[in-house]
């Protein structure tokens, strides 16, 4: 099996990070998505020419959630609960306004302004991570190992981007000390 990503996105870093743990024989092919010879790798794979997308002999699987799905039912793991699902909705909501709000950075808007988009992206993600500061310790929480890659990919992101300051969510910076010690995350570090 192949994993093609970037070592900068948090999406593809939890399907890595899931491999570490679970002693999964997946190859990773890193891609810069805004060249013009990797991205053609990218869109000749997924025409939402998005990553991380998985090859599995005559799978593409594309969309991060769809791969923990194919690779949860090949290894013969249970797959997530309804209330999984929902946290796990609830971490990509914030992961997928602050991408939108990087790439509107990059494209010279400021989105601090009094915008509608900018507006409903910063609220989003200041609530969503509110309710999982508060939802942290839940067992529902806890008792998915895929949410907690999930969410360490999300936070180690936004303090990778320097997207926004955590200090509010102290529950959330505890946990992300505590997982950047683990040997998984030191090996998947976008920074190295
Ligand atoms: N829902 C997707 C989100 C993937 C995603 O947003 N990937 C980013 C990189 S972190 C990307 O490919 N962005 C390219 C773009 O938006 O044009 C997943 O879970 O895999």
């Amino acid at each position: 099996m192949k994993l093609i990503g970037s070592t900068t996105s948090p999406f593809a870093r939890r399907i890595r990070i899931w491999a570490l743990k679970n002693n999964a024989d997946i190859q990773f092919e890193n891609l810069d998505i805004f060249s013009p010879a990797d991205r053609q790798v990218m869109i000749n794979n997924n025409p939402a020419r998005k990553i991380p997308i998985l090859v599995d002999n005559q799978h593409t699987i594309t969309d991060s959630n769809t791969i923990i799905r194919y690779l949860l039912n090949k290894n013969k793991l249970p797959s997530l609960s309804w209330q999984h699902e929902n946290l796990l909705t609830t971490i990509n909501a914030c992961n997928d306004s602050l991408v939108e709000v990087l790439l509107c950075q990059r494209s010279g808007f400021d989105t601090h302004s009094d915008k509608l988009f900018f507006n409903l992206q910063n609220e989003r993600i200041v609530e969503t991570l509110s309710y999982l500061n508060n939802h942290l310790t839940d067992n529902e929480f806890n008792s998915c190992e895929y949410l907690s890659i999930s969410l360490y990919c999300l936070l180690d992101w936004i303090y990778f981007r320097e997207l926004i300051d955590l200090t509010p969510f102290n529950k959330l910076i505890e946990f992300h000390q505590a997982y950047n010690l683990q040997e998984v995350a030191k090996q998947t570090d976008p920074r190295i």
